[in-house]
């Protein structure tokens, strides 16, 4: 179990109020608004998120548990190691992580299994999923990413697997997902190795359906990012004047996730001492969610320094995680 938090970082509260506001007045005063996806997973929105990815039209999280089902075990063979450290970047739950470790107990290797996430609340779902087990060490670091590397890194020099799973890659553009890749492949050590997830393309229906999930909860978890503007930067957003649209733009090959103001008004962010006006039906944009191809895993990977092992995927070929060597 995960006792207690190992390691959180001092800044993260303060340099993150300072940051959000910053990143707010930036995007609001933008010619077409916008918002960063980052700044979705405060309390109540890394809880919405964790709702989703357990509905029916959300088919990411399903797609991508029955690929960790059937290859946790392969997994640890084509790794090898007697001990390892797996470090993963924003945790989630950590059911995908349990099977994972699994895979590495069942061929009776040692794990120290270190999740790296912004959310303190993430850390706090998180260690009611992950078992006890007498191989497994967990040490859970709440801090930006890189950071718990680094530390990690310091504390250890087990060989490592970093897992990216969920398709959270998918929010980067193409060119921030290669200067991400590329930080973290500098980051690693030769023979580390790195599992990272992609949402392939698709029916477009899917896609639609599981960025506008029936029960209303994307629309939740969208409008809640104006819910924490209101409580963390004095904000005075009426969610009832804007309306969710989440929508496959076939250009780019990604979703794209907007609020739509219904009406023009006006809002006042009182930490920011400013009025921001909407037109009848102004959006802001909120996230990307980029979608691959399996060749476009083989060239990411292939410019930003890795080798692929192996790609895995699932019976309708609608997720893959790549298994990848530094
Ligand atoms: C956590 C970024 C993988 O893009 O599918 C889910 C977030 N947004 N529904 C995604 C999300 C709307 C999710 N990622």
């Amino acid at each position: 179990k995960i006792s207690k938090i190992d390691y959180k970082s001092k800044n993260i509260d303060k340099d993150n109020r300072e940051q959000f506001a910053i990143d707010v007045l930036t995007g609001l005063s933008a010619e077409t608004k916008n918002l960063q996806a980052k700044y979705f997973y405060d309390d109540v929105g890394s809880k919405i998120f964790q709702q989703i990815t357990q509905h029916d039209d959300y088919y990411p999280t399903r797609s991508e548990f029955e690929i960790l089902n059937q290859v946790k075990n392969e997994l640890a063979e084509l790794i090898g190691e007697q001990e390892i450290d797996i470090i993963e970047l924003g945790a989630g739950d950590g059911h995908k992580s349990q099977l994972i470790i699994n895979g590495f107990v069942n061929s009776n290797c040692k794990v120290n299994y270190y999740p790296i996430d912004i959310s303190e609340e993430a850390m706090v779902m998180l260690k009611d999923n992950i078992c006890d087990h007498p191989l497994v060490e967990c040490h859970g670091i709440v801090a930006e990413y890189f950071e718990g590397l680094q530390l990690v890194r310091e504390k250890s020099k087990n060989k490592q697997l970093v897992l990216f799973l969920g398709s959270n890659i998918g929010n980067f553009d193409r060119v921030q997902n290669q200067g991400f890749l590329r930080r973290l492949w500098m980051n690693m050590n030769n023979s580390d190795h790195l599992l990272v997830g992609f949402d392939l393309k698709k029916d477009i229906d899917v896609l639609t359906r599981a960025y506008n999930d029936s029960s209303g909860l994307t629309k939740d978890f969208n409008l809640n990012l104006l819910t924490r503007i209101n409580h963390e930067l004095g904000g005075n957003f009426d969610i009832e004047n804007f309306q969710h649209f989440g929508v496959y733009n076939p250009s780019l090959g990604a979703m794209e996730s907007y609020v739509i103001a219904t009406k023009e008004h006006s809002v006042y962010i009182s930490s920011l001492k400013r009025e921001f006006h909407f037109k009848a039906f102004e959006p802001i944009h909120l996230e990307h969610s980029f979608k691959f191809l399996s060749s476009d895993i083989d060239y990411i990977s292939h410019n930003t320094g890795f080798s692929v092992i192996k790609h895995f995927t699932d019976k309708e070929s609608y997720f893959i995680d790549s298994l990848w060597k530094v």
